[in-house]
């Protein structure tokens, strides 16, 4: 009896068995929450609603936004703008053409999976850099009117809305500091469990 047992042990150590337990992908580190923010910061990046994101997407978002301030033609703004593109092309785009939801999510799952401390840098640098550019007076705050500017630029025009997006953040004395966003947005994309509410996931339902 004992030998049929070794046996069968050794068959099933040698067969498919092992074989499946050992070719079964490493399970995923992104969590379910983290999954979703993605997905509701794939939505956001969308400019133009065709649910793709592409150059397009960064296109009519500079469009907007220097339209709005005047196409003033500034050497920093430009550097600013040259330097957020590059971090949103390798970010956002992986430098590819465009990119789905589903490949958005998986790159981000990844990249994850590789590295979270990693990870979180490159979200702050990105969050930086943009924070850059929508800071036009460069004082490391966010004015009521700054936020505005953005998020009319980013394809959301609804005043009443968007005011409310700005007022989630809790500013004081009318503005929020960059580093409360950059904060609140790597908190957002990179906690794998919520450790208390997301102000960007209430910001966007708001919008
Ligand atoms: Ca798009
Ligand atoms: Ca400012």
């Amino acid at each position: 009896m004992l030998y049929v047992t070794v046996l069968i042990v050794l068959a099933l150590s040698c067969s498919g068995v092992d074989m499946f337990i050992r070719s079964t992908p490493p399970e995923r580190k992104a969590s379910r929450n983290l999954i979703k923010k993605w997905g509701q910061w794939y939505t956001f990046s969308d400019v133009n609603h065709d649910e793709v994101i592409s150059d397009d997407d960064f296109e009519q978002f500079d469009h907007n936004f220097y339209e709005r301030l005047g196409n003033v033609n500034d050497g920093q703004l430009n550097t600013i703008k040259r330097r957020f593109y590059r971090i949103w092309k390798e970010v956002i785009l992986n430098y590819q053409k465009e990119i789905s939801k589903d490949d958005f999510i998986e790159m981000m799952a990844q990249r994850y999976d590789l590295d979270q401390k990693a990870f979180t840098e490159m979200i702050r640098e990105f969050t930086k850099a943009l924070c850059k550019v929508i800071d036009v007076n460069g004082d490391n705050f966010i004015s009521e009117e700054e936020s505005m500017t953005d998020l009319a630029a980013a394809g959301h025009n609804k005043m009443t809305e968007n005011k409310k997006f700005f007022m989630t953040f809790q500013p004081k004395n009318g503005v929020i500091p960059v580093e409360k966003i950059i904060t609140e947005f790597a908190r957002s994309v990179t906690e794998k469990f919520e450790t208390k509410p997301d102000l960007f996931e209430k910001a966007y339902t708001d919008l």
